[in-house]
């Protein structure tokens, strides 16, 4: 494919589950803060916004559905991009609980991780003295024990109840090769109608590491698995997610950027906000020729149902 000129959708996750409050002011939990972050990532360049929920009086990660409630509709009246929500922000609920947003208001997107798996922030508990609220230290310390459950029954009730009933279009979030061969299986036994969108991700404590090599090793098994159906993207979580996404687009894929993946703007330097993400890998884009997709031209590249079809 001619690279000059592609268009290249770039994905900004604004808050995510991973990092908590202490690590930078700039993470946004209340609903106001995550509705004005996700609306200037928007008009920065990002196509696609994929939103968790969080308790805004104390920072928790949330998947109660009053919580979204509190930033969707200012979104979708602020901006025209995509909204695509977590179904994976939780590592202690089922499921079926992980899903009760996204089936009540029906988003254009969602993710679906496709395996279960250790995923793990353990290590960045003992990196901070002293914590804004209480519930962080330990958040992080026990997620040594959890385990991201993602069994094939789970992904066919996701595939039914979100796929199937809601024509919402999967972010599949794969953190390794065998996540790649577990899509496979369920695109051959009719759960999901390629072409598929595949969100490699990389550098998760529980998953594939975050390098060069990894990511060309993933693009290879996808080619080989899906030929030319399939559409992808890369996170890089941590230090590597500009290297990363910047390598991804000049191979011919899309970006994922934004405070979920990393805190940081470059190597030691906090982030100042999502929008300044979403504003550098753009340039970087720029510098390489490539341009950021605009909604529209995602909602076509991604075939997805349009957001007069959203219940919010
Ligand atoms: N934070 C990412 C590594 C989800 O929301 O479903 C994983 C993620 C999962 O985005
Ligand atoms: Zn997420």
């Amino acid at each position: 494919m001619k690279q000059s000129g592609r268009k290249v959708i770039i994905t900004c996750a604004v808050t995510g589950a991973i990092h908590t409050p202490t690590m930078s002011d700039a993470l946004p939990y209340k609903a106001e803060d995550i509705a004005r972050q996700a609306i200037a990532a928007a008009e920065a360049g990002a196509a696609i916004l994929h939103l968790h929920a969080r308790n805004p009086v104390n920072g928790a990660v949330s998947i109660d559905p009053e919580h979204f409630m509190g930033f969707l509709p200012q979104i979708k009246d602020a901006t025209d991009a995509v909204i695509n929500l977590s179904t994976g922000g939780s590592l202690t609920n089922t499921v079926a609980e992980r899903i009760a947003p996204a089936k009540r208001v029906s988003p254009e997107m969602t993710s679906l991780n496709m395996g279960s798996m250790n995923f793990s922030m353990h290590p960045l508990a003992s990196k901070y003295q002293s914590w804004r609220f209480d519930w962080e230290h330990d958040y992080l310390a026990n997620s040594d024990s959890y385990i991201f459950r993602n069994t094939f029954r789970d992904i066919a009730m996701v595939a039914r109840e979100l796929g199937e009933e809601e024509n919402v279009k999967f972010e599949h979030e794969c953190y390794d090769i065998g996540h790649l061969y577990n899509l496979k299986f369920c695109i051959d036994t009719g759960m999901f109608k390629p072409p598929v969108f595949i969100q490699f991700v990389l550098g998760i404590l529980g998953g594939i590491g975050a390098d060069l090599e990894n990511l060309v090793f993933m693009k290879r098994t996808a080619d080989k698995l899906f030929g030319d159906s399939y559409r992808w993207s890369v996170l890089g979580a941590g230090a590597s997610q500009m290297d990363l996404a910047t390598a991804a687009a000049t191979l011919g894929g899309n970006v994922r950027v934004g405070l979920e993946d990393s805190l940081f703007i470059s190597r030691g330097q906090l982030a100042e906000s999502n929008a300044q993400q979403v504003t550098k890998i753009r340039r970087m884009l720029n510098e390489h020729g490539l341009e950021a997709a605009s909604p529209a031209e995602a909602r076509e590249m991604l075939g997805l149902k349009g957001r007069a079809n959203t219940k919010f």
